[in-house]
């Protein structure tokens, strides 16, 4: 006999709502929201739209957005579950300082700012301006982009303001603009389905940007071949034509012999190099140096597998290559970068409808956030802080004279080592938990502690801001109005839904009311809103490669995004650049670079005999601050761990969920073992999720690409034991 069902307000009479039953605003029962806002998730670089449920000015839960036509709806398990942080017991509620013996106590914002402010202040007259640094990051709009990098320049007056996009996309803009003078990837994702071949180097796209996979899927129902390089068999690799499993840091060797088989086998589209291209025949002899057999020694791939993948790329007649951190954490990032457009422009396969490429942008705003001047070297609209013209332009837009604009300063690694060595006395951070995410933990942790003075701006107290003196309380995404750039360049809106929370502020008043009490107020009064400063943002960036001018707010909610470069108020914007094969180059003709193998930092010895690679895990977002705060994304990946092949184990006695000891020259972590068949045997992956003992970053290296200055993450070198308890 069917139950009579009980209704849940009869349930709630009688024993009160369940308190794990209860959303955030406490409903009770059945319940329909107030409002549904449509934005993006605050995460990675897709950007995908969803609709974000309110009710008594908090978020309560989420509805896809199907009409948005990037996702379609489609959401991946974080950004179902991202709503979840607003109500977290952690939420920061108010600003705090560190008190010896009590830990951090709640204080009141004037003390907060004064403090923060006086010890600039103090710091800088002792030691000079560029003695306080900032660090930025592009989980923040192009607003707040924006504002930091004149905020730091103009405000701070301080050189060194760097972000956490250099950990992440400066690999591939310092390869992008070398070789087409344009920093943002070549097409929109639609581009993707119409390839007849796609080659995937150092991305897991179905953990990493799950959208693309959608993209590629239909691709795959067209019939496109798929070729992934990848020392891991990802889930994306489960299903290519052909999985490429590269020796970690080896990727220019394969690539310069995947371009060595395109030239011997007559598959270069000689007239589009002849036309629209330069510097063919220094790559061509840079290639043809490296024999196959010596491109397979170093990258640990197969003769036939080279020549396959060559034959499979270029006897295509559309294509498209995507890379992401894979290829660019390393000390060869920007080598690795060129390498992949030279693949593309031997071909001629680009600015076409399923032709192209792109680098998938990392980061919320990894797009946006590398444009808009909080680059140690870059002003708004990617200009170049050390091009005279350039700054002449910033200067009249923003009323200053050339004198007050500083010149180029540190990235955050070198930001880092300044502190470390005491020439970099106090720091500002907000959006970047370097003490998680730099290489060599110990080594930042030992440099914090060094700090004068630290102010964190967080809405959590991430592990770096442990160190801090004073802790800022600041907004998430959905708490403030701006646009973000998602990887293929479209710029979208992001919408308040709710105010910040308790005694939170909003970051942008955080960084306005920062900016006045520096006494600096004349260059940041007249921004009243959000679109103020994007109105600035759009005037300042005109002109330059990243061209906002003719994006308004309205334009971009009617639009539903505009793709940048958008020059002019009536113009459509660019979702697929490259069409009239004029690049940004001075001679408008896409650049080849030519490479030539270096081996990586750290080569295994008989001490350190094991290749270390690390990445992430589809549950967990960067250093972790947001997602292990989240119950179910937790479930899915409690801890991090060792994927280390059945052969390797088997050698050290090692069976799966063992614990083992992976130590490098900089420090160790205990994690459990993963046996799987899906990895290199000479190489083990761990991801970087997690702080402490926990921490990948205990083991990486500090080496750094000598162009973008982005650490070697893919490749350190180790050693493991077996151990019976965890420390
Ligand atoms: N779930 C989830 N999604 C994210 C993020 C997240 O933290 N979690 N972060 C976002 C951000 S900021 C970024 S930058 C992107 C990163 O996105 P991805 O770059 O796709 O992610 P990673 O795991 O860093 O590295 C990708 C792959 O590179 C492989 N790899 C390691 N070493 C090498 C090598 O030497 N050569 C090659 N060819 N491959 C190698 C790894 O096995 C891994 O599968 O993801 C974004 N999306
Ligand atoms: N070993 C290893 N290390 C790596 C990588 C790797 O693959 N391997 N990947 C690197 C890459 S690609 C990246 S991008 C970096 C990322 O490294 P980080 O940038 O250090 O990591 P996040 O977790 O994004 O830290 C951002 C902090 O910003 C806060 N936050 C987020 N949104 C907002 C906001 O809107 N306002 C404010 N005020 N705060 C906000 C979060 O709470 C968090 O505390 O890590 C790098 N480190
Ligand atoms: S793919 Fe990226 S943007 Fe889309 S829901 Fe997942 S984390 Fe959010
Ligand atoms: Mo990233």
């Amino acid at each position: 006999m069917a139950k009579t069902p009980v209704s849940v307000e009869k349930l709630i009479e009688e024993f009160g709502p369940h308190p794990a039953h209860t959303p955030p605003g406490g409903w009770v029962g059945r319940d329909e929201p107030d409002k549904l806002v449509k934005t993006h998730c605050c995460f990675c670089g897709m950007q995908c739209g969803i609709q974000l449920k309110v009710k008594k000015d908090q978020v309560i839960g989420f509805e896809p957005w199907e009409e948005f036509p990037f996702n379609r709806g489609k959401l991946c398990p974080k950004g179902v579950k991202r709503y979840l942080q607003g109500s977290h017991p952690d939420r920061l509620l108010s600003p705090m300082k560190n008190v010896q013996g009590q830990g951090f106590v709640p204080i009141s914002w004037e003390e907060a700012f004064s403090t923060t402010i006086n010890a600039i202040q103090e710091v800088q007259a002792k030691y000079g301006n560029d003695s306080v640094a900032f660090l930025s990051g592009v989980s923040l709009t192009n607003e707040k982009s924006y504002l930091i990098g004149k905020f730091a320049r103009l405000a701070l007056q301080t050189a060194n303001l760097d972000y956490n996009g250099r950990l992440c996309m400066v690999s591939a803009g310092a390869g992008n603009k070398k070789a087409f003078g344009l920093d943002r990837a070549s097409n929109y994702w639609e581009d993707i389905v119409h390839a007849e071949v796609i080659l995937l180097a150092g991305t897991n796209v179905a953990e990493c940007s799950p959208i693309t996979t959608d993209y590629i899927w239909r691709a795959r129902d067209r019939g496109a071949k798929l070729i992934v390089i990848d020392p891991r068999v990802t889930p994306i690799a489960r299903t290519c034509d052909l999985h490429l499993p590269v020796l970690p840091g080896t990727d220019s060797a394969l690539l310069l012999g995947i371009l060595r088989v395109l030239i011997e086998e007559g598959l270069t589209n000689e007239a589009f190099i002849a036309e629209h291209t330069s510097g063919w025949e220094d790559t061509k002899a840079a290639a043809l140096a490296l024999s196959l057999e010596d491109a397979s020694r170093i990258s640990g791939i197969k003769v036939e597998d080279i020549v396959r993948a060559g034959k499979m790329w270029g006897e295509a007649k559309t294509s498209f290559l995507m890379h992401a951190r894979g290829i660019e954490h390393s000390s060869k990032g920007v080598d690795n970068v060129v390498s992949c457009i030279n693949l593309v422009l031997a071909t001629g396969r680009i600015g076409r409808k399923g032709c192209g490429y792109g680098t998938i942008t990392g980061q919320g705003n990894g797009q946006g956030g590398r444009e808009h001047g909080h680059k140690c070297d870059q002003l708004p609209g990617n200009r170049d802080i050390s091009n005279p013209a350039h700054r002449e332009y910033t200067c009249s837009v923003w009323g200053c004279t050339d004198e007050e604009l500083p010149g180029k300063g540190h990235t955050a690694p070198e930001i880092m080592e300044m502190i470390h060595a005491g020439e970099i006395k106090a720091l500002v951070s907000i959006c970047f938990n370097p003490l998680v995410s730099l290489p060599d933990s110990n080594f930042t942790r030992e440099a914090l502690e060094k700090l004068e003075h630290y102010t964190a701006i967080d809405f959590f107290l991430n592990e770096t801001a442990h160190h801090a003196d004073i802790v800022m309380a600041g907004s998430l995404h959905e708490e403030e109005e701006g646009t973000s750039t998602s990887a293929e360049g479209r710029v979208i809106r992001i919408k308040k839904a709710v105010n910040p929370p308790g005694n939170a502020k909003a970051d942008t008043e955080i960084i306005l009311e920062m900016a006045r009490r520096l006494g600096r107020g004349k260059f940041f009064d007249h921004f009243k809103t959000s679109e103020d400063i994007f109105n600035e943002l759009r005037v300042a960036s005109k002109g330059g490669t990243a061209d906002y001018y003719g994006i308004t707010y309205q334009r971009v909610e009617d639009e539903l995004g505009v793709f940048w470069p958008c020059p002019e108020i009536g113009h459509p914007g660019t979702p697929r650049l490259w069409e009239d094969l004029k690049f940004k180059t001075p001679d408008q003709k896409a650049h080849f670079n030519a490479v030539t193998y270096r081996p990586p930092m750290e080569e295994p010895d008989t001490e350190y005999p094991i290749v270390l690679t690390t990445g992430r895990v589809v549950s967990h977002y960067l250093s972790g601050t947001q997602t292990r705060r989240i119950g179910s994304l937790v479930d899915m990946c409690p801890d991090p761990y060792v994927e280390i092949h059945p052969t390797l184990a088997t050698e050290y006695g090692i069976t799966d969920k063992d614990w083992i000891r992976v130590s490098s020259r900089r420090g160790d972590v205990v994690l459990q073992a993963k046996v799987v068949t899906t990895i290199r045997p000479d190489t083990i992956f761990i991801p970087y999720h997690w702080p402490g003992k926990k921490a990948a970053n205990n083991l990486t290296i500090r080496f750094y690409d000598p162009i973008s200055g982005i650490p070697e993450y893919k490749r350190a070198c180790v050693q493991i034991e077996k151990v019976v308890e965890p420390r």
